[in-house]
């Protein structure tokens, strides 16, 4: 990690299980259980929820990551064992709730996954934007085992990058991926070597923090709404939301530098 980075302020500072950095227009949080394999816990999943709804002004992109040899070991059994049938539902409620505050917040965020994307570490990473996977990651879905089921989302998010065939595949027959199978399943964007995830990440979090907030915005929030709706209604949203993004100052200003010559061109360098 860049010696950039320094602790975020205030709440975020605060945090128990989360370690959470800034760095001017990025913020990254670690998951910081390692001795649990940053398996989901009540708190974990709240202090996310905390931080995304808190995310300093001007965060412009966030990252994930986890701390020691896994991204996540998804959630902590210890915690469901004994739980009846509506603490279930209000638990998995929450799991909701928070996750959709990564995905629909303020911001594109991009995971950084390693070792153990399992059970509901694999719901959080499909709640980002962008994941990029290290070599050592392995992707599973043991639910099937545990008896139970996903709760995190994983039913709405996790078909939507690998398809419902692959996701019945992984949660019937506790079928594991690697990390290149992962990739070609498209649960990664970007596969790295190992230890080269997050200054991967971090690459890729500043070229993002260079675009427009309002195209940034539109990409995160809008690209998948419309993706959800029947075409017509989806070309019509699409029609408000470019007119919404073109209107800013921002895309004009960055119109003018392309027409004036200011601006780089498409695949090269600028
Ligand atoms: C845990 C958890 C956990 C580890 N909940 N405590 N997830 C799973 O079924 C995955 C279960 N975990 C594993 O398969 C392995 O731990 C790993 C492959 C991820 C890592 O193996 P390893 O050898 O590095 O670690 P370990 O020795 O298994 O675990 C270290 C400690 O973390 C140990 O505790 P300790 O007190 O004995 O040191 C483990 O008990 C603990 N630990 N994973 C609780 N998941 C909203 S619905 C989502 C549904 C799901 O996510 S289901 C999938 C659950």
């Amino acid at each position: 990690m860049s010696t950039d980075f320094r602790p975020a302020d205030g709440l975020l500072g605060h945090m128990t299980m989360l370690r959470i950095e800034t760095n001017g227009a990025i913020v990254h949080l670690r998951l910081n259980r390692p001795d649990k394999r940053n398996a989901l816990n009540d708190t974990l999943v709240r202090e996310l929820q905390t931080a995304f709804v808190n995310l300093p002004k001007d965060a412009r992109v966030a990252v994930i990551s986890g701390e020691g040899a896994h991204f996540s070991a998804g959630l902590d059994l210890s915690e469901v064992s004994e739980q009846s049938v509506s603490d279930g539902i209000f638990h998995s409620r929450k799991w909701h709730a928070a996750f959709d505050l990564i995905q629909f917040g303020p911001v594109p965020v991009i995971a950084v996954l390693h070792g153990a994307v399992v059970g509901g570490g694999l719901e959080l990473a499909a709640t980002a934007h962008l994941r990029v996977a290290e070599a050592s990651s392995f992707y599973g879905l043991p639910e099937g085992q545990r008896g139970i089921f996903v709760g995190g989302s994983g039913s709405a998010r996790i078909p939507r990058l690998m398809g419902v065939s692959r996701m019945t595949d992984m949660m019937l027959t506790g079928r594991v991926f690697d990390a290149a199978e992962g990739q070609a399943a498209g649960l990664s964007n970007y596969l790295v070597g190992d230890g080269e995830g997050l200054n991967k990440a971090l690459e890729l979090a500043r070229k993002v923090a260079t675009n427009a907030p309002l195209s940034n915005y539109a990409i995160t929030q809008a690209l998948p709404r419309i993706a959800e709706m029947a075409p017509a209604e989806g070309l019509f949203v699409e029609s408000l939301m470019s007119a919404i993004a073109q209107g800013d100052e921002a895309a004009k200003q960055r119109v003018r530098d392309f027409l004036e010559k200011r601006a780089g061109k498409v695949g090269k360098a600028t």
